[in-house]
């Protein structure tokens, strides 16, 4: 009994390794810098639209990035690139600074003022959900 139960259990890895190695797919949760509802939007839009993503979800609480993709086609440091170069941190790579300045104000990190006492001006509350309106026209 022991040989066909260590049998079927090689067999068992066997086949889940199989599976897995068929797939490729692989998921990642990236931290970001995202701040609001509009983060989440643009980097599930944008992020969605990357080679071999095949799922994509931002938890604005936690600010982590959920990417499933297909490990034949992408990785996850060009994944991480992708987010920079949408404006956000991901993990330990910081934001690209032009598209960083393209956000609007309620999409920046929010400032940490150590000099002024004043309310930072402009964007949003710093854990206030930002409107579309923020820092805009002000419709
Ligand atoms: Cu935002």
């Amino acid at each position: 009994m022991k040989t066909i139960k260590s049998i079927l259990a090689v067999m068992l890895v066997l086949v889940a390794f199989a599976t897995v190695s068929a797939q490729k797919m692989q998921t990642v949760t990236i931290l970001t810098s995202a701040q609001c509802d509009m983060c989440e939007e643009k980097l599930e839009k944008n992020i969605a639209f990357e080679k071999g993503v095949s799922s994509v979800d931002l938890d604005v609480q936690s600010k982590k990035l959920t990417v499933t993709f297909n490990s034949n086609k992408t990785n996850v440091e060009s994944l991480r690139k992708a987010v920079t170069m949408l404006g956000y941190d991901a993990d330990g790579m910081v934001a690209n600074s032009e598209a960083y300045s393209k956000l609007p104000d309620c999409c920046k990190k929010p400032v940490k003022s150590s000099n002024s006492g004043a309310k930072s001006s402009g964007g949003c509350g710093s854990k206030r959900p930002c409107s579309h309106s923020c820092g805009g026209s002000g419709k």
